[in-house]
């Protein structure tokens, strides 16, 4: 069965979510900055208009002060529960497809996790606060962030390097994420009140929130530079996963040969990279990341409307008046 909780202490939860070995810096930072009570850890720092944990703001900070981003690196950024553990696992099959396509019992995505192929800026690599190297990468590297457009280090939004997308509608992400935070919560918080949790999730308050803000933050950036960054909802892949696979080879310079597609090359992926095949995998049944929360909490239920089987219909009813206010004029629905 799996375990409730991560912890039985703030102590060991991921490093993410952590509040001690701060920087001056970060330290100096926090101390001017608004807090609320947090989901899982105890507190929210709003940071340019974005909500963080205090040891993930660290990371932005330092990310944004020592990534050297390259014109071929690949960024995948999510609003956190968007499903960015199944676009990992795409992107990073798509560009290294020809280096398995041999030998597919050798594939990464058998005894990894995505996020171990693919590691968060923020919340993996510059969480320490250190700089780490990042010269043995194999070319594309890929990153992935939850940072929102404003935060991205200016060396992003320099280079040539692609910006890949990912959200979901916001009531089956708030949904996805309050039982992600239940997971994670310490066993002596017990799990959070739903209609608190709510409350704070339509003032804005969430990690890397106002979700309304992140999502058109990267629309607007999509329609501006369409050729830098694409705008993928987790609803079409579900529908449609074959048109958005195809989309994105296209977007990262790497479209299928008629070779490819005669091979049935695009199914091959999507079916490596489904909910069912990834989450019976043993690695993801059992395994761990580095910071401690289970694999198998990124493998829920991989489903769209589930929404409806915790929400009432009040709830609905606010979500979908705030996306409507939020995004009017915008041409962003779900
Ligand atoms: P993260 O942003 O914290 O990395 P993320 O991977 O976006 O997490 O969130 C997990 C969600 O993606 C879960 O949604 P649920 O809670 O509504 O079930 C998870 O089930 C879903 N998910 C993970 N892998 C896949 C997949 N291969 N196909 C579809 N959905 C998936």
């Amino acid at each position: 069965m799996p375990t409730e909780n991560v912890g039985t202490s703030t102590d060991d939860l991921p490093k993410y979510l952590q509040e001690h070995c701060l920087t001056q810096e970060c330290h100096h930072l926090l101390s001017s900055l608004p807090s609320e009570t947090g989901w899982v850890a105890d507190h929210l720092y709003q940071y340019q208009g974005f909500w963080h944990h205090v040891r993930q703001l660290q990371g932005v900070l330092t990310c944004r002060n020592h990534l050297q981003a390259q014109d071929s690196d690949i960024l995948l950024v999510s609003t956190p529960k968007a499903g960015t553990t199944w676009l990992k696992a795409i992107i990073f099959a798509l560009v290294n497809r020809l280096r398995y396509v041999d030998d597919p019992q050798q594939h990464p995505l058998l005894t990894n996790n995505p996020h171990e192929l693919v590691p968060f800026l923020e919340l993996q690599l510059y969480v320490d606060n250190q700089v780490p190297d990042l010269t043995n990468l194999a070319t594309p590297r890929l990153f992935a962030t939850h940072l929102p457009f404003v935060l991205l280090p200016t060396s992003v939004k320099d280079s040539a390097c692609k910006v890949v997308y990912l959200c979901r509608n916001p009531k089956d992400t708030f949904v996805s994420l309050w039982h992600f935070a239940n997971k994670l919560r310490p066993a002596e918080k017990g799990k959070n009140c739903l209609e608190e949790i709510f409350d704070r999730f339509c003032r804005g308050v969430s990690i890397c929130g106002p979700f309304w803000d992140h999502v058109l933050g990267y629309w607007k950036a999509s329609l501006e530079f369409p050729e830098r960054v694409m705008f993928l909802k987790y609803e079409d892949m579900k529908e449609e996963p074959e048109v958005h696979v195809r989309r994105l080879a296209e977007f990262l310079g790497c479209p299928f040969s008629a070779e490819e597609e005669t091979k049935g090359l695009v199914d091959s992926i999507l079916k490596l990279c489904s909910f069912d095949h990834l989450s019976n995998l043993e690695v993801n049944r059992s395994g761990k990341m580095s910071s401690g929360e289970e694999y198998n909490f990124f493998f829920r239920r991989g489903e769209i409307g589930d929404s409806e089987n915790l929400l009432t219909s009040e709830m609905i009813e606010r979500l979908d008046q705030i996306t409507e206010q939020k995004w009017h004029g915008f041409g962003l629905k779900f």
